[in-house]
């Protein structure tokens, strides 16, 4: 399919000109009931609220025009029929087909990738006799107890998805299991998270899709370090998830190995093996399942045309109208769920990861604006932290809030009429129409210009279903918006260049450990800025 730049798509100019008379959301009848009425969607249990956004109904059919003659819909077919969407033409690049949706087809009687699917289908059913096999006592430590805690050992994708999910699923662990993570090759990461753990009952996941990776690696050494100083046999306490044939392959050193493939990116893994392990075993079988249709169900819903029953679409376009035709360089996630706490954090890779590239999929640089900078916490508490400059600020920081009619663990109290989960909700809400609508005041310190855009997803409650369901709108929205610029959402050469000065700044100190002399009498600029730090 040949790609469009986004300057040349002929919407792009209708919405600049919409832009310079965007809706002003702070007249005094911009939210009428009819409005909030119409401008909601819904798909898979959520609903999308976004009459507090910048736009009208002539700028809502602005968009779905850009979104055909993108062909984003036909973009989002190629990627999960397996086209080689990651690759840049005429350049070296990583050549791959994209086909992480392949992973929650598994529900599809005609799976759009019917070998990737069975695959993955494959790899669930090893799971879930390795997860039957932990229920029934079959697989046991040496004393014939039980594991209580799986750790992943991983960076990055093999981390930051697989670490949101479990904490936001957490109310749903199965008794007596938890999760724990290790990442950073910060020694003090691994040491604290060994210093609460009973290792004997510890189970330790190692996930590495490449199986080269320098922190995960060296954190797998201090794991199996450490059991064998524990007086535990490594082999009987580690699991892998790596790419077949891959250097981590070796069942030799493992208790059990689990496969994902080199068609599914780091970032985009959460529904394969990288994921599955962890949350299989604290959430048991059914529950991952439910999870991967949750997923699955919105990768379905993203096959619409239509922007306004499309939810990753339309979310794909509210952002795109935000960050290039009213030029807000931010957009800040803010769950009001406290179990989503490190989902921001998993966004800000895989939207940052993905579309923060200044090149086209022609490696041309991009003539327009790109990803915009993700960041977020969670509310009510980030209302007591960050809020003001949201609110009052200099710069406008576009927002999604996310949040749920019901809590997970069923806990709650009425304090002066209401509940906590109302006042969590009501807060959130609350914050959507200040921001849009703003205040006036004679006090110039108390007037608030409002017109701040801002979008609310809503659900009945954050189960793994739903939990699959927001991962993949997020996961979705993201691929649609690169498809959209014309860059290559899959490729990551941007944190190539890090890697390599840092293995020359170790090689100098590997050097230094063994006492080699310097090859020559110049000092390279890596070898001062070691001194200037004080590590030589
Ligand atoms: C994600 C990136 C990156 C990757 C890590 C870990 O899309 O590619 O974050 O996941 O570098 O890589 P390994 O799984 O190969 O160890």
């Amino acid at each position: 399919m040949p790609y469009r730049d986004f300057s040349l798509l002929g919407a792009t100019a209708k919405l600049s000109g919409l832009a310079q008379r965007a809706y002003d959301l702070t007249r005094p009848t911009a939210l009428s009931p009819a409005r909030l009425q119409s401008m909601k969607a819904s798909a898979c249990g959520f609903d999308l609220l976004y009459a507090t956004e910048r736009l009208d109904e002539e700028a809502l059919a602005a968009l779905q025009q850009l979104a055909d003659e993108a062909k984003l819909v036909e973009q989002f077919m190629v990627m999960k029929k397996g086209g080689v969407l990651n690759r840049i033409e005429g350049y070296a690049s990583e050549e791959r087909q994209v086909l992480h949706t392949a992973c929650r087809d598994i529900f599809s009687e005609q799976p759009h990738m019917p070998e990737a699917t069975a695959k993955a289908k494959k790899e669930l059913e090893k799971l879930r006799i390795f997860l039957d096999d932990l229920a029934s006592g079959k697989v046991v430590n040496r004393n014939k107890e039980s594991f209580t805690t799986l750790v992943q050992v991983g960076i990055g994708g093999s981390d930051l998805g697989p670490r949101a999910l479990s904490l936001a699923l957490q109310a749903y662990a199965l008794p007596g299991r938890e999760a724990r993570f290790i990442a950073n090759v910060d020694p003090d990461d691994t040491a604290a998270v060994l210093a609460g753990l009973d290792l004997s009952r510890s189970l330790f996941v190692v996930v590495s899709k490449s199986g080269t990776t320098l922190e995960t690696l060296t954190n797998e050494e201090l794991v199996r370090a450490a059991l064998a100083r524990a007086g535990l046999e490594p082999k009987e306490h580690l699991l892998a998830v790596t790419g077949e044939g891959g250097p981590m392959d070796d069942a030799s050193r493992y208790l059990a190995s689990f496969y994902m493939f080199d068609y599914i990116g780091g970032r985009y893994s959460v529904t394969s093996m990288v994921g599955a392990v962890t949350l299989g075993f604290i959430l048991g079988f059914e529950a991952l399942v439910e999870l991967l249709r949750g997923a699955w169900e919105m990768d379905v819903t993203g096959e619409k045309t239509d922007i306004r029953s499309n939810l990753p679409l339309l979310m794909a376009m509210i952002g795109i109208w935000n960050r290039n035709f009213l030029g807000y360089p931010t957009c800040a996630i803010l769950p009001y769920s406290q179990a989503l706490s490190r989902f921001p954090a998993h966004l800000q890779q895989c939207d940052m990861e993905s579309n923060g590239k200044s090149v086209t999929r022609q490696g041309k640089a991009v003539t327009w604006k790109t990803g915009p900078i993700i960041w977020g916490e969670p509310g009510t508490n980030g209302q007591h932290a960050f809020y003001q400059l949201i609110h009052q600020g200099t710069e406008i920081i576009p927002v999604e809030f996310i949040g749920f009619r019901r809590n997970q663990r069923g806990l709650d109290i009425k304090v002066s009429q209401t509940s906590s989960q109302q006042k969590l909700v009501a807060n959130m809400l609350a914050q959507s129409l200040a921001l849009a609508q703003g205040k006036d005041d004679v006090n110039p310190v108390r007037r608030f210009a409002g017109n701040r855009p801002n979008l609310v997803l809503v659900a009945e409650r954050l189960t793994p279903y739903q939990m699959g369901a927001l991962l993949a709108l997020y996961e979705n929205r993201i691929a649609f918006q690169g498809f959209c610029w014309n860059i290559n959402s899959f490729d990551q050469e941007g944190v190539q260049l890090g890697k390599v000065l840092a293995t020359k700044l170790l090689h100098i100190l590997a050097d230094a450990n063994t006492q080699i002399p310097p090859a020559s009498e110049a000092k390279s600029v890596e070898e001062e800025m070691l001194r200037q730090a004080g590590m030589l």
